[in-house]
């Protein structure tokens, strides 16, 4: 049980979430490490949301709602911290979500599609009885990709996500959207947009944008995109880290 009065308790109730997770079995073994990779870039932040993330948040989540088939992929990490909010974005932005897993087992495909389910999402794709295909017909399980969901995709939320993955889909027609503390990743600098920021925080505010942005006229939508350059929003985010006092 963890103590609400101390200091780094929200910090704390994340890796809490991660280790039970890994307890359920549906965690990758390195989940762990990734994620304290994820918290060393979180503390610099000052565990904010800093500017340049909000102006990547406005750009990502314009580019979806103009999107044909948009994509959110999903991992056991994405799973751990942040299922609830992913649901609730999907059905704001009225996309499909896809199990899409780096180190890919029956079993935790079987796992992650469970926990979907038992909160009403019923559609989950790249479930084992999915139709699975081949990005750019590469027969590996990093290109993997379900037939009605990343295969046929033309927008693909890729949270958190290891950048194999990110490469290969950057070799496609299809735009990418990331969510990835580090703004040196081959995530982060393959993405057409990346959202420099912690998947706890970011969803739930793509989320409120997303609500605010749905009603617009799609010209503002397209006037956003065309004033963003993830080029320059990286370079700024790269200065958003600060060194800040130990708490
Ligand atoms: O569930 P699987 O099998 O698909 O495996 C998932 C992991 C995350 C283990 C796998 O994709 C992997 O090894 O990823 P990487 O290469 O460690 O990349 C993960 C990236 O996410 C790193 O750049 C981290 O800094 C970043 N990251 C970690 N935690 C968070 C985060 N970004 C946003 N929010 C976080 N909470």
């Amino acid at each position: 049980m963890i103590n609400k009065n101390h200091p780094r308790y929200e910090s704390l109730l994340l890796r809490e979430k991660i280790k039970n997770a890994y307890k359920e079995g549906y965690l990758a073994e390195t989940a762990m490490i990734a994620h304290g990779r994820g918290e060393a870039f979180d503390y610099l932040l000052g565990e904010q949301t800093s500017y340049p993330a909000k102006r990547a948040i406005y750009a990502a989540v314009s580019l979806l709602l103009l999107s044909k088939n948009p994509v959110i992929s999903v991992n056991g990490n994405t799973v751990a911290l942040a299922i609830d909010d992913i649901i609730d974005l999907a059905n704001t932005l009225n996309a499909k979500i896809e199990i899409n897993l780096f180190y890919r087992s029956d079993e935790r495909v079987d796992k992650i599609a469970e926990l979907f389910k038992s909160k009403g999402f019923t559609e989950i794709l790249g479930t084992n009885d999915d139709d699975i295909k081949y990005i750019n017909s590469i027969e590996n399980p990093r290109a993997s990709a379900s037939s009605s969901g990343i295969y046929s995709a033309d927008v693909v939320l890729i949270p958190l996500e290891d950048g194999d993955r990110a490469e290969l889909l950057s070799k496609t027609d299809k735009k990418t959207i990331t969510i990835d503390l580090n703004p040196l990743s081959r995530t982060s600098m393959k993405s057409n947009i990346s959202i420099v920021d912690n998947i706890i925080r970011a969803i739930p505010f793509m989320n409120k944008i997303a609500k605010d942005l749905k009603v617009q006229n799609i010209s503002v939508l397209k006037d956003i995109l065309i004033d963003y350059s993830n080029e320059d929003n990286l370079k700024d985010s790269i200065g958003s880290f600060k060194i800040k006092e130990e708490k």
